[in-house]
C-alpha cells in the first residue's frame, strides 16, 4: 500500500554494496557486526508497521559534505580502495590500516596507501571495500534529504543511514563511520538559518560529531553513552569535555556505567533535556543508535524493547522538528522493532 502520511524515511540501496566481512578486534579478525542486514531489518519493520513512505534520496553533490569534512579525507576515501587494489592486487579484500603515525612519527610523510590509511583512520575495525565510498556518499545524501524535508517544514523525518557516521570527524574516519551523516545534516540546517541541537543516544560516544562542533556556538551537542573508561571510542566522551572557545558550554557528555537500565538512563535524559532546552534550538537532530539494548552483542546497557517507546515519547516532548539519523545497534533480530518503537513512540508522544 502506498502511504503518504506518517513519518518520512529516506533510504538508499547503495548501502548493500558496503558489506564488511570481518574486523580486527581482540587480537584477531572477527565477523563484522556492522552488516547490511541491519538497515534491511529496519526498513522491513517500517514497511510492516506502515510508519510512512520510504523515499529515495536526492543527490546533493560533494559541497555539503565539504562544509563538514576536509577535502583530504574526502579525496582519500574516494581513492583508497583503488590504491589498495593497486598495492595488493584486484583480488584484494577490504583495506584495513595496520600502522599509525603515533607520537614521534611524522604524519606529514604519509604517501603510500598503508601510511595514508593509518593517517586517516583511528581504529582497525572500519574496512574500506569496493562499495564503501558509494555507500558513504549515499548515506550523506539520505541524511541531507531528510534535513531538506525538515527545512521545508516537515515535523519529523528518519534518515536510515548506513554506514553510520557519528565517529567520523572532519578529517578522521573509524568506528564503522566514514562521513558524519548527522553533522552534515546539522550543518545544512545551520546554513539554512536554523539553530540545531544534536542529541546522541547511541551506546557509544559520538566523538566525531563532538569534535566537528566543539569550538562552535551555533550547534549544541549532547551525548548519553557508555563511559569511555571501558567503552569505545575510549579517548573522548568524558564528562569534563564542555566545548572550547566560542563553543564553551555548548557540549554536554553524560557517560553512564555498564548495566545502565531505563530508570537510570531516563535520569540522564532529563539532564540532557534541561541543557538542550536552555540552548533554545529550533530543530533537534537525534543520533539514533539501538546498541543500548539489553541483548546487543557488543554493548553493556540494559534497555528493553518497550523502553524505546518511552525514549521516543521523551524525544517528542521537546516539541521540536526532529530529524532521526540511524547509527548503531547490532542485535539484528530485534533492531527493527527497537528502532521503529522509538519512531512510533515519538509519533504518538
Ligand atoms: C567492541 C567493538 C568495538 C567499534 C565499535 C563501533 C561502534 C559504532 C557505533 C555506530 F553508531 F557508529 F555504528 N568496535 N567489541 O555503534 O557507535
Ligand atoms: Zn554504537
Amino acid at each position: 500500500m502506498l502511504q503518504s502520511g506518517g513519518m518520512k524515511t529516506f533510504y538508499s540501496p547503495a548501502h548493500l554494496g558496503h558489506a564488511p566481512v570481518e574486523e580486527f578486534e581482540g587480537g584477531r579478525l572477527t565477523p563484522a557486526v556492522e552488516r547490511p542486514e541491519r538497515a534491511e531489518a529496519v526498513r522491513a519493520r517500517i514497511v510492516e508497521r506502515g510508519l510512512g513512505p520510504v523515499l529515495a534520496p536526492a543527490e546533493f553533490g560533494n559541497e555539503p559534505i565539504l562544509r563538514v569534512h576536509d577535502p583530504e579525507l574526502v579525496g582519500f576515501l574516494g581513492e583508497a580502495f583503488g590504491a589498495w587494489q593497486a598495492a595488493y592486487g584486484t583480488g584484494a579484500r577490504a583495506a584495513l590500516p595496520s600502522r599509525w603515525p603515533a607520537r614521534g612519527l611524522d604524519a606529514r610523510r604519509a604517501v603510500d596507501i598503508e601510511s595514508r590509511l593509518g593517517t586517516f583512520a583511528f581504529d582497525a575495525g572500519t574496512p574500506i571495500l569496493q562499495g564503501t565510498w558509494p555507500a558513504a556518499r549515499a548515506a550523506a545524501n539520505v541524511a541531507l534529504s531528510a534535513a531538506q524535508a525538515i527545512r521545508d517544514g516537515g515535523k519529523s523525518a528518519f534518515a536510515l543511514t548506513r554506514p553510520p557516521g557519528h565517529h567520523a570527524s572532519n578529517d578522521v574516519f573509524g568506528g564503522f563511520c566514514y562521513l558524519n551523516n548527522i553533522a552534515i545534516a546539522a550543518q545544512y540546517l545551520a546554513d539554512a538559518g536554523m539553530r540545531p541541537a544534536i542529541l546522541d543516544v547511541d551506546y557509544h560516544h559520538g566523538n566525531g560529531t563532538q569534535t566537528i562542533f566543539y569550538a562552535r556556538d551555533d550547534v549544541f551537542f549532547c551525548s548519553i553513552h557508555a563511559d569511555p573508561n571501558f567503552a569505545f571510542p575510549h579517548f573522548l566522551g568524558f564528562a569534563d569535555e564542555h566545548g572550547a572557545g566560542a563553543g564553551e558550554d555548548m557540549n554536554l557528555n553524560l557517560p553512564l556505567p555498564s548495566g545502565t537500565d531505563w530508570p537510570h538512563y531516563s535520569t540522564a535524559f532529563a539532564k540532557a533535556r534541561g541543557r538542550i532546552e536552555a540552548f533554545g534550538p529550533d530543530v533537534l537532530l537525534v543520533s539514533l543508535g539501538l546498541d543500548t539494548f539489553i541483548d546487543d552483542p557488543i554493548a553493556r546497557f540494559r534497555l528493553r524493547s518497550e523502553d524505546y517507546l518511552r525514549l521516543g515519547e521523551a524525544i517528542a516532548a521537546f516539541r521540536l522538528p526532529t530529524l532521526f539519523v540511524f547509527e548503531g545497534g547490532y542485535n539484528v533480530e530485534k533492531l527493527g522493532v527497537n528502532t521503529v518503537n522509538v519512531l512510533e513512540g515519538f509519533a504518538g508522544g
